[in-house]
């Protein structure tokens, strides 16, 4: 199947994933969401992909929400698949093995800041401006906004945001912890993927056990989540690349590269 709305490029280990739909700021419509789903299950059943990076296309944004003019047409089946459908994708994209980094370049708004904060690890070019401008449109955030925005910068802060619908620019997003650093907009995609390389050359099984521990240890109560870590660092310890890395330092070489998946 042709995609048009999301682009994959694939450069050594590292996936670049870029959603096409520039003339609407690229604006989540259904046909953006299906291909998404189909670029993710790609990217999950490769073997040969160890990180993503997730950007939009062009200069202004990188996803300005969910497609305002498709939802306004909605009945309530259309809208209750259309969260359906979109609940999934982002779960989907959450809960992929591999880290994801969000290379923001523009506006991140409604679904598109909920997008972003479906990554693991989120880079904005100083242009970028976030907000959750739902609850203007006379609907909440629906796809994971008032959750994820909560965990990731405290309720108070994610309430202003919400109630508000303030937008919030680069350095404050920073400031907050919305974002993990803030670069000029022509270096965006360099630093993306070059952190992305790093992480792609790093043990993919530990990096992935590591990914699974931390999302599942958030949800859990201390107690649990140490068993959570303690039961994946065990797993690391049925793995080649644990016996090599290991030897390679105590011998003092060059481990030559990881061979578990
Ligand atoms: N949807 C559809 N088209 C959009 C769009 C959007 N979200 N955002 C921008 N566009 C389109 C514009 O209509 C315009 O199209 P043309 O008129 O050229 O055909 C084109 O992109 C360029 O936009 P502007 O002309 O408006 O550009 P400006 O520079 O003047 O303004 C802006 C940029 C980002 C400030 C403005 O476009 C804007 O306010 N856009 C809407 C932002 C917004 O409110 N986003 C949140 C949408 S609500 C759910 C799950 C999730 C959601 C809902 C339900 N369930 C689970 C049920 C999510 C909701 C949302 O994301």
């Amino acid at each position: 199947m042709e995609l048009k709305n999301v682009l994959l490029q694939k450069e050594g280990n590292v996936a670049l994933v870029t959603i096409n739909r520039p003339k609407a700021l690229n604006a989540l419509n259904s046909e953006t969401l299906k291909e998404l789903d189909i670029v993710i299950d790609e990217i999950a059943n490769s073997n040969d992909i160890f990180a993503v990076v997730l950007t939009g296309a062009g200069e202004k944004a990188f996803v300005a929400g969910a497609d305002i003019s498709e939802m306004k047409e909605m009945n309530v089946l259309q809208g209750r698949n259309f969260a359906i459908l979109g609940n999934k994708v982002f779960r989907k994209l959450e809960t992929l093995e591999i880290p994801v980094i969000a290379a923001i370049n523009g506006f991140a708004l409604g679904g598109g800041c909920e997008l972003s904060m479906a990554c693991d690890i989120r880079i904005a070019s100083e242009k970028a401006k976030f907000g959750q401008p739902e609850v203007g449109l006379g609907i909440t955030p629906g796809f994971g906004g008032t959750q994820r925005l909560a965990r990731l910068v405290g309720m108070g802060m994610a309430k202003e945001i919400i109630y508000s619908t303030r937008l919030i620019d680069a350095q404050k997003a920073l400031q907050i912890g919305l974002v993990n650093s803030v670069v000029a907009p022509e270096a965006l995609l360099d630093e993306a993927k070059k952190l992305a390389g790093e992480i792609a050359s790093k043990a993919p099984v530990a990096v992935k056990l590591s990914k699974q521990a931390i999302n599942r240890g958030m949800q859990v109560d201390m107690d649990t989540a140490i068993m959570i870590e303690a039961e994946v660092f065990g797993e690391c310890f049925s793995t080649e690349d644990q016996t090599d890395a290991m030897t390679a330092f105590v011998e003092k070489r060059k481990l030559e590269g990881f061979k578990n998946r």
